[in-house]
């Protein structure tokens, strides 16, 4: 699985980097090296390979999903380069280095998100040997994942706090916005490119879903603890910015994560059998 892995995210980085604005030349196109910076650096590439190796277990060929994928992690790229502005999350390191409004300025990272966005949707459309309406129905469901039902709306609310009488819930609903869309969108994106039929859809967003709050769970569960470590007190909650762990504690949120990923992965295995690509590959993103 590991070497499968490895793999697939080689041909991920080399498609990518052929897609992305030419290297060199930085001087003369800085928004071109932004984008490239940002997208290029060393992530997980969780969403993509989400999507790759639910097209290898739906039988399909993951090379016709190679340039799909690469919109998903250009729109997911473009999403972190927002967040990170000064005006979000203000963070100065990313994936291991310099933030891009730290390295090249904010006017250019916001540039350079939105040429991510143009990017990913172009790529989409000319995702080939994608016959016309699967790719229009890839670049809508793209679209609708960034939207108000999707990134934009999970990033307000992150930001400005739902008001909401269940605060635990809310935050739910937030993290499915911010992270479970791109997550439902890579499964939604490989029912699409493998026509399956509609049981095996459901239970393939069924699984996004809940992947999607395990995961946002233990990233958060991941930034209390080690935040609580750097600062050398117990951990606690984050008055800033709240999160289900921070609410609910470090045990009670492991108990969530669990919680999210049994559900899942019985929608998964009822859908696709329980020895699939996708379900070994989940299980290595959870604690
Ligand atoms: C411009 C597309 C666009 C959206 C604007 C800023 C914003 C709205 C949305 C951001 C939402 C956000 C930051 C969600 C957090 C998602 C998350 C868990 C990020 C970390 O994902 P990893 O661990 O990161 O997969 P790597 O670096 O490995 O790719």
């Amino acid at each position: 699985m590991q070497a499968h892995l490895a793999q697939l995210r080689v041909q991920l980085d080399a498609r990518l980097a052929s897609l992305l604005p030419g290297a060199g030349a930085a001087a003369e196109d800085p928004v071109g090296a932004a984008m490239r910076y940002g997208a290029l650096a060393p992530g997980k590439r969780v969403r993509p390979l989400l999507l790759l190796l639910a097209c290898e277990d739906l039988g399909g060929a993951s090379a016709d999903a190679l340039d799909l994928a690469c919109a998903l992690e250009l729109v997911h790229a473009a999403s972190l380069l927002v967040d990170d502005l000064p005006c979000m999350d203000n963070a100065t390191l990313r994936r291991g280095q310099p933030t891009v409004h730290v390295r090249f300025g904010q006017d250019v990272a916001i540039l350079a998100a939105i040429g991510l966005l143009g990017l990913a949707f172009r790529t989409a459309a000319a995702a080939v040997p994608l016959p016309p309406d699967v790719r229009a129905s890839c670049v809508a469901l793209l679209a609708d994942a960034v939207g108000t039902s999707g990134l934009v709306q999970g990033q307000y609310r992150d930001l400005h706090g739902a008001r909401h009488p269940d605060c635990t819930a809310a935050i739910a609903q937030t993290n499915h916005l911010k992270t479970g869309a791109l997550f439902a969108a890579a499964l939604a994106l490989a029912a699409l490119v493998c026509r399956v039929e509609p049981r095996v859809g459901q239970g393939l967003q069924a699984f996004a879903v809940e992947l999607g709050q395990a995961f946002q769970l233990s990233d958060d569960l991941g930034d209390m603890t080690a935040s609580a470590a750097e600062l050398g007190k117990d951990v606690g909650r984050d008055a800033a910015r709240p999160t289900l762990p921070a609410l609910l504690g470090v045990s009670a949120a492991q108990d969530c994560i669990r919680m999210h990923w049994d559900r899942g992965r019985s929608q998964l295995d009822d859908a696709l059998g329980p020895a699939s690509r996708l379900v070994q590959f989940a299980r290595l993103l959870l604690p």
